[in-house]
């Protein structure tokens, strides 16, 4: 397949700096959106358009500069001033769209200043698109900060090839209701010539959606792919599930450096079976409660005193935002609390770190671990479920998965499914897990692996570009079919 020149937009570049002993460094982004994202761009070269954060200086261009010295793609960073970051970032994205999106509409604070920022950074990045781009290049936004950078490159370039892809959920009608900028948003949306979100019941949501609040809207298309026509264009919407560098994790997994540390890893447990949690700071992902479950668990079940650990890592993520802050402090709370009422001399219940780890230590984590434990209160996907099979070159392990993660469709057959919010469900999926036999942990992990590996990364960017030949192919034809 000829690939076209891309364009990929996000609101950050895959670079976070960090002040050392006075001295500006930059490091690789930890998050699922980078980590999906990376892969693909080194493969395929191009240019990623991001924030590069609040502060313009010649030493962030420098890194940057630096960084894209080597590698087959560079970056063309923008930057925000600290207003419009924190009402678009924080104020529009953070606490509207991510909560409402997440089905977590109590939490919202749909503050109208937000959504001018919104706008206007918006403008902002289109932009930077426009400056970096060339009129035939595929042009493709990413995610729920950007939802408005298409229209206006639309508005300017009528004939650019824009697609779009949502990492995190669309929610249904009912909820997306409440969003007071709900038909704007949608009709922003369908400014792109392929929208693409993670899983069939996205997809549905929305165009579910479409059809409350934008009744003009032509729908046609049968199972994967449906086209939206409208006075604003032609939309195909379809869903890709994200995935994985499955062989890049496998193969990591083998490596000398994650062997060792796995060995050493499993002198200091002896007999004991490690879960393992991993997760951005995110209320989302379900961490208090998987927690509050553990706690149970262990409470029901004191057989497994002893005899099992929880390593629960967790990697700060959007710092500064009170929600963020006060969930950090509830981690934390609950982390002593288990610890308080369970530990003894030799045996530590949870082994909490709060930090982001190599590449190697995560996948020697994983590689370590008898479960994972994954308990979204809803999720795009959750990569996490992925890298930790991938990582099993073994083929032992059980996966335990929230059925509210987009992960869950595709990984049915192997895990064992929970509701993240039944706390005795939690506790009896993790007893579950941890009494499986060898033989059922094998046949379980080898559907998974078996799955993840022919759905990963690559497939994934195949089929999100074949999308848009199709797309293009049935624009020059006119045709009402997707
Ligand atoms: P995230 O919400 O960031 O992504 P997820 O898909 O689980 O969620 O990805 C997290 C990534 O961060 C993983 O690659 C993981 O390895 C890494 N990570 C987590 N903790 C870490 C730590 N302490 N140190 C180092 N790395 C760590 C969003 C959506 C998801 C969707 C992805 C991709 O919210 O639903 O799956 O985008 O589309």
């Amino acid at each position: 397949m000829k690939l076209p020149k891309l364009v990929l937009v996000s609101n950050r570049l895959p670079i976070t700096f960090t002040t050392e002993d006075g001295k500006l460094k930059g490091q690789p982004s930890s998050g699922g959106l980078v980590s999906a994202l990376e892969p693909l761009l080194k493969a395929h070269g191009g240019i990623w358009v991001g924030s590069g954060g609040t502060e313009d200086s010649p030493q962030i261009r420098k890194i940057l500069e630096d960084a894209s010295a080597d590698s087959p793609y560079k970056y063309a960073p923008l930057f925000l001033t600290a207003e419009e970051q924190s009402n678009f970032y924080e104020g529009f994205s953070n606490e509207i769209v991510w909560p409402l999106f997440h089905d977590l509409q109590s939490r919202c604070n749909f503050d109208p200043r937000y959504w001018e920022f919104y706008e206007r950074v918006n403008r902002k990045f289109a932009d930077a698109v426009e400056q970096a781009s060339n009129a035939d290049d595929l042009i493709w936004i990413h995610d729920y900060q950007l939802m408005q950078v298409g229209k206006t490159l639309r508005c300017r370039r009528p004939g650019a090839r824009l697609a779009f892809f949502l990492h995190i959920p669309f929610p249904s009608p009912d909820i997306f209701a409440k969003l007071p900028w709900r038909q704007q948003i949608l009709k922003d949306l369908l400014a792109h010539d392929l929208l693409g979100v993670q899983t069939g019941r996205d997809q549905r949501n929305l165009i579910a959606c479409l059809r409350c609040f934008i009744p003009s809207v032509k729908i046609s298309g049968q199972g994967e792919s449906r086209l939206a026509v409208s006075e604003l264009g032609r939309t195909h919407i379809e869903a890709f599930p994200i995935s994985i560098d499955y062989c890049a994790f496998a193969d990591q997994s083998e490596s000398e450096p994650v062997l060792e540390r796995v060995q050493q890893i499993k002198a200091k447990t002896h007999d004991i079976q490690i879960t393992v949690g991993v997760d951005r700071l995110d209320y989302t992902k379900g961490i208090p409660e998987r927690l509050k479950a553990y706690g149970y668990f262990l409470r029901h079940y004191p057989e497994f005193h002893r005899k099992v650990e929880l390593i629960q890592i967790v990697v700060p993520s959007r710092e500064g935002i009170p929600r963020y802050d006060q969930l950090k402090r509830e981690v934390e709370r609950l982390v002593t609390h288990v610890n308080g009422e369970f530990s003894e001399p030799g045996w530590v219940p949870i082994n909490y770190i709060y930090r982001s780890v190599p590449r190697d230590e995560l996948i020697a984590i994983y590689r370590a671990a008898d479960v994972a434990l994954i308990t979204s209160l809803k999720d795009g996907m959750n990569l996490v479920a992925k890298e930790y099979c991938a990582a099993k070159t073994e083929v032992n392990g059980v996966l335990v998965l929230s059925e509210f993660a987009g992960a869950a469709p595709e990984l049915r057959v192997g895990a064992i499914l929970v509701n993240p919010n039944d706390e005795l469900g939690v506790a009896a999926g993790l007893k579950q897990a941890l009494e499986m036999t060898p033989e059922e942990r094998r046949r379980r992990m080898l559907r998974l692996r078996h799955q993840i590996r022919q759905a990963d990364i690559h497939t994934w960017r195949d089929r999100f570009f074949h999308a848009l030949e199709k797309t293009a192919a049935a624009a020059e034809g006119q045709s009402d079919e997707p």
